[in-house]
């Protein structure tokens, strides 16, 4: 750890100081100044000055020192070596050597800082950055408070399989701290709150441990299972000059390659499948990088198998004729071999369960289907968090990366594949490509039903959203299952960015904020970025609006308001019906009325251009029209709809 102290700096510090003035701003030698320091210590606080009542204020009487190379400094060098284009952050003084650092050393640029309103969001931003970016956005959050608010969005993440890279700031030697909420704010552990919830942390002691565990947590974040980290930063390293700069260096990075499946595994899964009658391809988070969707699409279409997409990630195109998604259930329980890819949930996706006052369940699948899982999930596992799903009972289970182990996978499949079982294959696409058109032919008839309606349908509000952004380079950078997962049905998605995921940990309040911050990597490709903004979860950090509007980060929301925590309503309903006392108090704290939210003041209120409340599902294309004119010159923009629950 650098040590300094105001009253005896260290050699290293004294090296380096060139000036000490409050009284006198005159520049005086590193001696002088070195005495000047020696011989006038400062004066403690009194009792009641700003520093003491918790305020951020130099407390009076000490020292101006100026340095002209603080350790933040060396930290912007090693986060540029990262090639880190962004950081978002809520200020605090914890990590003020390294702001400054970034703003004046670093120029502003790479990472170039974000302002964020609530530790949250800048988590959460630097979440939907990274799946629409594939490469992670730095984040600072100030010592103890600011991590507190991270957390739900960290573990998010962590669910996500999503790498975060997270700088706290600390005060770690005592006896530096200013008084009052330096104190609050530091803490012996930082990471210990969200270690559960985290890959790997460390508080490096000098600026070449912050240099190498910066690398190392780098490439611990990007090898899958990828995963968030977190670096302490300490105060004094941040602040105090680099005493020797010229030792210093910054190693270098090597990315290791994601762990590909043991080959004679792959060799016994390629057989099954290309023996199997019916087999089915499920996709969670296998689409890792751009290039994941491409080799599922070259699995399913080899075998002529259907594919369900769970939407972890987009896995597959939507309206390929392999794209069974819509009926998965039904091919599961058909299904003599099951490839499972990076699923979160193997068992709930070949058991049924029922939520009653009994909960049961059971297998789904056709006795003796074999099930194949490839999922970089069971090269690491934590305890206490449960993300990990109910235990599957698979026949073949390859710890390794399903993208990585894709080529090999394929490569066997097609070496397997006699011209008869080419033939039986190209049958079964046949056949498959028919059920698809009716799926499709379904999804639009169900898509009509309350097309009129007021509040609007949930599908038709998505419907007027896909007409007017159908022709563009769009990307859709909000998850979808609030809303029925209606876009998957009616757009046609092809493009890996075109759709994201969602939260990963269910955590609400990641929507508004991780849709800013994938529209932010979207930004310099020109990419439309449009979202359906749930209103409960806009509510929870609003003020990412603000951060959207600063930045001008072009970001079409739609709003769809049902004005309620609707899954909620939902479930104390289910509660109440079960104990047959009727549902009309379901309302009771799951609303969001009396009064109704004006989200389109809210926005304007921020700078951001709005339209609405639409109640008249008549007025919507206009509305959508009108927002997408400021979102093409630029700026983000919200269309408030009030909608039906889901
Ligand atoms: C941080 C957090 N608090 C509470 C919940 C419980 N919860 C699950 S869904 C939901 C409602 C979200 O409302 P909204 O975003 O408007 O979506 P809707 O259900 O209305 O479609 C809530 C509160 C949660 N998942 N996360
Ligand atoms: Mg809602």
């Amino acid at each position: 750890m650098s040590k300094s102290t105001r009253t005896t700096p260290s050699p290293g510090r004294r090296r380096f100081l060139k000036s000490a003035a409050v009284t006198g701003a005159a520049l005086v030698s590193g001696a002088t100044a070195d005495a000047a320091a020696q011989s006038a210590p400062p004066a403690r606080p009194a009792p009641g000055t700003a520093a003491t009542l918790g305020r951020e204020a130099d407390p009076a009487g000490v020292e101006v020192l100026t340095t002209d190379r603080p350790g933040g400094d060396f930290m912007v060098d090693v986060f540029k070596t990262l090639d880190l284009e962004y950081v978002a952050a809520n200020p605090g003084s914890s990590f003020r050597g390294l702001h400054e650092s970034i703003v004046n050393y670093g120029g502003n640029r790479a990472p170039e800082f974000i302002t964020c309103c609530h530790e949250e969001s800048s988590v959460a931003m630097a979440h939907g950055y990274f799946k629409a970016e594939g490469k992670p956005m730095a984040v600072l959050v100030h010592g103890t408070v600011g991590l507190q608010h991270a957390a739900m969005a960290i573990y998010n993440a962590y669910c996500d399989r999503v790498p975060l890279y997270i700088v706290a700031g600390n005060s770690v030697d005592a006896t530096q701290r200013r008084p009052g909420v330096e104190w609050t704010h530091s803490v012996q552990d930082a990471a210990a709150m969200v270690r559960d919830f985290i890959k790997w942390d460390d508080l490096p002691a000098s600026l070449q441990h912050f240099a190498e565990s910066a690398v190392r947590a780098y490439k611990i974040a990007m090898t899958p299972p990828m995963m968030p980290v977190l670096l302490v930063a300490d105060g004094a390293l941040q602040e105090d000059p680099v005493s020797s700069h010229a030792a210093l260096r910054v190693p270098r990075l090597t990315r290791a390659t994601p762990p590909q499946g043991d080959s004679a595994a792959v060799a016994e899964a390629a057989r099954w499948l290309v023996a199997a009658e019916s087999p089915v391809i499920v996709a969670d988070r296998a689409a890792r990088t751009h290039a994941g969707m491409a080799r599922i699409v070259e699995l399913a279409e080899a075998l002529q198998a259907p594919v369900i997409d769970q939407g972890g990630r987009l896995n597959f195109p939507t309206r390929h004729a392999l794209n069974h998604s819509d009926r998965a259930r039904e091919l599961v329980s058909g299904a003599d071999v099951i490839l499972g890819l990076e699923l979160t949930d193997f068992w709930g996706t070949v058991d049924a369960y029922r939520d009653q006052l009994e909960r049961t369940s059971r297998p789904i699948t056709k006795p003796g289907a074999k099930l194949v899982s490839i999922t970089a999930g069971d090269l690491f596992v934590k305890g206490n968090y449960q993300d990990i799903q109910r235990y599957p009972e698979v026949d073949l289970a390859m710890a390794a990366d399903a993208e990585a182990t894709l080529p090999a996978l394929i490569d066997a499949v097609k070496r397997l594949t006699t011209g008869d079982r080419t033939r039986v294959f190209e049958e079964r696409g046949r056949k498959l490509a028919t059920d698809r058109q009716r799926l499709l032919e379904r999804a639009r008839t169900e898509a009509s039903y309350a097309w009129d309606a007021s509040p609007i349908s949930t599908a038709r509000l998505s419907a007027e959203l896909w007409a007017q952004i159908k022709d563009a380079d769009w990307s859709l950078v909000s998850p979808v299952d609030f809303v029925s997962r209606w876009p998957m049905r009616l757009w046609e998605f092809n493009k890996p960015y075109q759709f994201l995921g969602s939260s990963g940990g269910a955590g609400v309040g990641y929507g508004a904020p991780a849709a800013a911050g994938a529209a932010l990597a979207n930004r310099k490709r020109g990419r439309l970025s449009v979202a359906i903004q749930a209103d409960g979860d806009l509510m929870y950090a609003p003020g990412v609006l603000w951060t959207a509007a600063h930045h001008k980060i072009p970001l079409l929301s739609v709003m769809h308001n049902n004005r309620a925590y609707h899954q909620e309503v939902m479930h104390v309903q289910r509660m109440a019906n079960r104990h047959n006392r009727g549902i009309t108090q379901a309302s009771i704290g799951t609303t969001i009325d009396n009064p109704n939210i004006d989200f389109a003041g809210l926005a304007r209120s921020m700078g951001v251009h709005a339209e609405g409340p639409i109640t008249d599902p008549k007025d919507l294309a206009p509305a959508i029209r009108k927002a997408l004119e400021a979102v093409k010159a630029g700026e983000p923009a919200l269309v408030d709809v009030v909608s039906q629950p889901r």
